[in-house]
């Protein structure tokens, strides 16, 4: 990179990890088109990129088998006491972690370049925005961070002597030997991962894999974790969400943020295209909310993020047309079928299954044992400019107003279509209870039933229970300019495994529902949990779906509810005193 870089602390933290990794060479990233093309072809020419014939500017990446998905199981939080991480994150102490991961650093980038990323969460120009620094080894992470962040020269500029940076390291941790080939996919065995968060520094190190949230460190390390201990000091939110604009047939504008847990459909709600007359809808950001208190006393929310990391499985002209339209182009695709034609392919995509492909992991397919074709955890990496119903207004500085929260999960049963809190603090007892069903965006057994309040069990940088009091303590704040919050199921089945509601696009008619309890326009029906839709509340028209099938979806079971208040109270108590103040 031309541009002089001034900054003391970035120079000498850069030189620290140079002398640490003994990377062969180091390269300063200026965000450019150039950079990343060149990039591209180089891993075109490794071998780890292959070129798609069939769309423009894209690439298919294959992982390997290990490195798939964010591990929970080796994400740590390393505050000094252990309280202050809380129950529900793993915890080392400070020392003892930097000790074992120094080691682990010690010579990882060997044969390999080491890139110095500057890049800004959040429109540069924005009050909320922040600036990270990534060092990686990884030019796949380098490519990665160019869609879904803002990179380069305008960075380092906003840094100038002494701006701040979070600081954020991170080693697929496979160093190469004198002569050594190097692997498509490398990085290091489970046992060795690390995805490690220093709240009291605003410091993250990373090691060991190559995938998602555990190599791309602005996403859920520094725009989760590290930032929600920061706006937890700080008195602002960062949170599990989605922003999306919806505009009534009379043109009033309604901002909603809605948290639903990984793989359980934010980037499809997002893009949502209404199949109600009249309304439409606007992306701001499909995975990631900053919101601060504006000086009218609302709640303004940005989207840190510059592009989407999406579920590619699933994803369709059927489910989300918009996202299918944002990936025509200039995208990285992650452990998707490759098709005979040159494109890609993965399960739920419009249309017949390709007669014959090459799978996630390399093979002919489909295989004599049936596996799938795309991991259920592939994702396309793309910019979120490129989404036809992105909002005019996603980069505004300043954010967007929220009216709404919404909270869900995956739920096959119990939890109602949809249900609106009393209050802010009822509310806030929805989102800390949320619960859903596990997912392939994490290694571990998926379908099993959690608790995951407010989509932010495996991003919560500090103690659960000192979070849901920054909740508390943020209406209290708002008092009646605060959001109104509803929760949602969209994923109730059948006994016999059928799902109850059709979902995606369909999905507008329970937001318009919101609208109007907002507006004062929808009455409601007192329940134990919450106010529901009366018989004809929801707006049906033009919907084919069995009487009996809404009255199962806004159906309070008191006994099944009942059932859930041991789990609820075993929930609570694993905080109890446990609370750091
Ligand atoms: P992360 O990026 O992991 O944070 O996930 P996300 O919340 O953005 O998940 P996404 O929108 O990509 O949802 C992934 C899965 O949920 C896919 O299998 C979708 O088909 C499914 N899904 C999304 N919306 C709906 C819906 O309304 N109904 C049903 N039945 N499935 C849905
Ligand atoms: C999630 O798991 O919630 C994601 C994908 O959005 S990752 O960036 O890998 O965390
Ligand atoms: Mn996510």
């Amino acid at each position: 990179m031309e541009i002089a870089v001034k900054n003391e602390k970035l120079k000498n933290w850069v030189k620290e990890v140079e002398q640490m990794c003994t990377p062969d060479k180091v390269y300063w990233c200026d965000g450019s088109k150039k950079e990343y093309n060149e990039l591209m072809s180089q891993m075109e020419k490794s071998g780890m990129a292959i070129k798609l014939k069939k769309r423009r500017n894209s690439f298919l990446f294959r992982s390997d088998p290990s490195d798939v998905a964010r591990v929970e199981n080796r994400t740590y939080i390393s505050t000094r006491s252990q309280i202050e991480a809380g129950p529900t994150n793993n915890w080392v102490a400070p020392d003892e972690l930097k000790t074992t991961m120094k080691s682990l650093y010690k010579g990882c980038m060997k044969g390999r370049t080491m890139y110095v990323i500057p890049f800004s969460m959040g429109p540069i120009q924005s009050p909320i925005a922040k600036i990270g620094i990534e060092i990686t080894d990884s030019p796949y992470v380098v490519c990665n961070m160019h869609i879904m962040t803002r990179v380069g020269k305008k960075v380092i500029r906003k840094l100038g002597k002494k701006g701040e940076f979070i600081p954020c390291l991170h080693s697929i941790g496979a160093p190469l030997a004198e002569g050594q080939q190097d692997v498509s996919w490398p990085c290091a065995p489970i046992e060795k991962k690390y995805i490690s968060h220093f709240p009291a520094e605003n410091l993250i190190w990373s090691y060991g894999s190559g995938y998602g949230g555990n190599a791309l460190l602005g996403k859920k390390c520094l725009a989760l974790r590290i930032a929600s201990a920061m706006a937890k000091r700080e008195g602002w939110m960062a949170e599990h969400m989605l922003i999306l604009r919806l505009t009534s047939p009379a043109g009033k504008q309604f901002h909603i943020a809605a948290a639903f847990p990984s793989a359980c459909g934010k980037t499809n709600l997002a893009m949502l295209q209404p199949t109600i007359e009249g309304w439409k809808c606007e992306c701001v950001g499909d995975d990631i909310s900053w919101m601060k208190i504006g000086p009218d006393g609302r709640l303004y929310a940005i989207n840190p993020e510059a592009g989407f990391f999406g579920v590619a499985p699933g994803t369709s002209y059927d489910s989300n047309p918009m996202a299918m339209d944002t990936i025509k182009k200039n995208v990285i695709f992650t452990n998707c079928a490759l098709t005979d034609k040159g494109d890609i392919w993965w399960e739920g995509m419009d249309g017949k299954p390709p007669k014959h492909a090459i799978d996630w992991k390399g093979r002919d397919w489909p295989t004599e044992n049936k596996e799938v074709a795309a991991h259920a955890n592939a994702r396309f990496t793309a910019p979120a400019s490129q989404c036809p119903v992105i909002c005019p207004d996603w980069e505004k500085p300043e954010g967007v107003p929220i009216d709404i929260f919404v909270f869900g999960g995956r739920r096959a049963g119990v939890v109602p279509l949809v249900n609106e809190a009393y209050s802010f603090d009822h509310g806030v007892f929805l989102g800390a209870t949320a619960s859903s069903e596990t997912t392939a965006a994490n290694i571990g057994a998926v379908g099993n039933l959690r608790r995951d309040p407010f989509a932010m069990q495996p991003f919560c940088g500090y103690n659960m229970g000192d979070y849901f009091q920054h909740w508390l303590d943020m209406g209290d704040k708002l008092q009646d300019k605060a959001p109104r919050i509803f929760y949602v199921n969209w994923f109730r089945k059948t006994p016999d495994g059928r799902w109850l509601w059709p979902g995606f696009g369909e999905n507008s008619r329970v937001l318009k529902w919101m609208c109007e309890r907002i507006e004062d326009k929808a009455q409601a029906v007192k329940t134990p949990i919450g106010l529901l839709p009366t018989d004809d509340g929801l707006d049906m028209k033009g919907l084919n779906i069995e009487a009996q099938d809404i009255k199962a979806l806004l159906n309070v079971d008191i006994e099944a509810w009942r059932a859930e208040i041991p789990d609820i109270e075993k929930h609570f108590a694993q905080f109890g005193d446990l609370c750091s103040h």
